[in-house]
């Protein structure tokens, strides 16, 4: 089907660096954002609505990619549309309203939360010149009375530009479906409420025809918060929202990963541990709802209490930089970092490192190599929307399968039954399920991968695109067949 599109994310799917004479060039993002929907703007000549960095200024071009192994090596210039903001506009509306207040409330953790009015108005100016760019572009469709004209704005990012645009398209007569996807949990209403400005986030968000979130959970609690907070009309099991003129449509549509991609990637990379111990791995982005803190002590608490396994096992930690800006983030590191050097100290020996940790960006190469090596995959967030590390650390059990220790309170352990779940919050429990999983015999271990694994390859990423597009075309069926009033 022909389509007219128009992605609309934080951040492009490159950042702008200067080169040494002071040309832009395009540095890639790999992130899975990226791998899911540059494909579709590329097929459907679609736009990509974004910022760049701040090294990109307004007197500049966006350079083509030199770089023809790039995911976004085919999406031209010309498709590209930047958003530039000052330092202190980003300061305020990323660091402070995304990350300060909206981050830690969605992962249902309000003690860490801030509010400031500054901030809020900065995220509402943001979101306007999204708002308005995204509109703009829109006016460049074929088309303005199309009914497959579609914009798809990702992320909490951007929660209130839903309304500002449907006002637009709507003012200027012009059709076109909006659709919004979230990455993150949503949190249950007595949460969400938290936020002072929880109604005008849900009344931006009801500017879209379609929201999709990862989890049946995630879902049942927007609606509720419709429900609770702003007195919609709701229908729980068709999942419909009406409230005054609009009507929207929410699903659970949880994404999935490039199996056969990185399944290819486990296959050539290359060794990656030269040591004989057995491999507890984990790769994060430094974030405190990944529960990295709670996995070193649950290690702590694996070697105190099951001695027997010291020396024959290490515990390989990949820490992404994230946020570095923000003072959670930089006291996070330091904490992790102190707790590391005591664990450390404690146990190693002249021949024995318990834990080896990496402060860094890895390769999409070397990371499958670390997957496929690793005999068990740690991975505990607090709480987490979906997490892709356990999908791709099952896709990359190539050859004798590991097994994959999960939190419950991840998106993907809603599904990932095979996998032993564990509350990261415990020590004891962390501790005995690393035993469990270090003690597991082969057959147990391959019985598990398959499941997992057939599952994974399934509900791939393409499946997740099919099932969105399958969504926003039955908006309109959907919303005059069950219709609330
Ligand atoms: C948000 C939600 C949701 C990590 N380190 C390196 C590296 N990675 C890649 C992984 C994976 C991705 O980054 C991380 O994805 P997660 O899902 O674990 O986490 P978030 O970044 O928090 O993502 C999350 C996701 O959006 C998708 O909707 O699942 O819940 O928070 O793909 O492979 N990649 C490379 N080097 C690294 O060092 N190349």
């Amino acid at each position: 089907m022909k389509r007219s599109l128009i992605i609309v994310s934080n951040r492009l799917p490159f950042v702008i660096n200067l080169n040494e004479n002071g040309e832009p060039v395009r540095k890639n993002s790999a992130g899975g954002l990226v791998t899911a929907l540059a494909p579709s703007v590329v097929k459907f000549y679609g736009f990509w609505v974004g910022w760049a960095g701040n090294e990109l200024t307004e007197d500049m071009t966006i350079p083509e990619s030199d770089d023809p192994t790039a995911i976004a090596h085919k999406i031209k210039p010309s498709q590209i549309v930047p958003i530039f903001f000052s330092k202190e506009t980003y300061n305020l509306y990323y660091n402070g309203f995304c990350n300060g207040s909206l981050w830690p409330l969605m992962h249902s953790l309000p003690t860490i939360a801030s509010f400031k009015s500054e901030q809020w108005n900065s995220y509402v100016s943001v979101n306007e010149k999204f708002a308005n760019s995204t509109y703009e572009t829109v006016k460049k469709f074929e088309n303005l009375t199309d009914k497959n004209n579609l914009v798809w704005i990702h992320d909490y990012h951007l929660m209130v530009m839903p309304m500002i645009l449907r006002n637009l398209l709507d003012d200027a007569n012009i059709t076109c479906k909006i659709a919004f996807f979230l990455h993150i949990p949503f949190p249950s209403w007595d949460i969400f409420r938290l936020n002072p400005w929880a109604n005008e986030i849900l009344l931006g968000l009801l500017g879209c025809d379609l929201i999709a979130f990862h989890t049946n959970t995630y879902a049942v609690n927007f609606i509720d918060c419709c429900y609770h907070i702003l007195g919609a009309r709701v229908d729980r099991r068709e999942m419909l929202i009406e409230y005054g003129n609009k009507s929207l449509v929410v699903r659970a549509l949880p994404i999935g990963i490039p199996y056969e991609w990185f399944e290819k990637n486990a296959r050539i990379a290359p060794k990656p541990f030269n040591f004989r111990e057995q491999v507890i791995f984990g790769v994060d982005r430094l974030d405190y709802t990944k529960g990295i803190i709670q996995r070193v002590l649950g290690y702590e608490r694996f070697l105190d209490k099951y001695p027997e396994c010291r020396e024959k096992v290490v515990f390989f930690q990949v820490a992404v930089p994230s946020r570095t800006d923000v003072e959670d983030y930089k006291n996070l590191k330091d904490e992790l970092e102190r707790e590391i050097g005591r664990v450390s100290g404690r146990f190693a020996t002249a021949e024995w490192t318990p834990i080896k940790y990496i402060y860094n960006n890895i390769s999409q190469c070397d990371l499958a190599g670390y997957y496929r090596d690793a005999r068990i995959a740690l991975i505990t967030p607090v709480r987490d929307g979906m997490n892709l590390v356990a999908k791709e650390y099952v896709a990359c059990q190539i050859a004798d399968p590991g097994v994959l220790i999960i939190s419950p309170f991840t998106g993907a352990g809603e599904t990932m039954n095979e996998a032993l779940l564990v509350n990261p919050l415990e020590h004891d429990m962390i501790a005995d399920a690393i035993k469990t999983a270090y003690d597991m015999k082969y057959y147990e271990r391959k019985l598990r991968m398959n499941a997992l694994q057939t599952r994974e390859r399934l509900f791939n990423l393409d499946t997740w695109l099919e099932s969105f597009f399958e969504a926003i075309d039955l908006v309109d069926t959907v919303k005059k067949m069950q219709s609330l009033n």
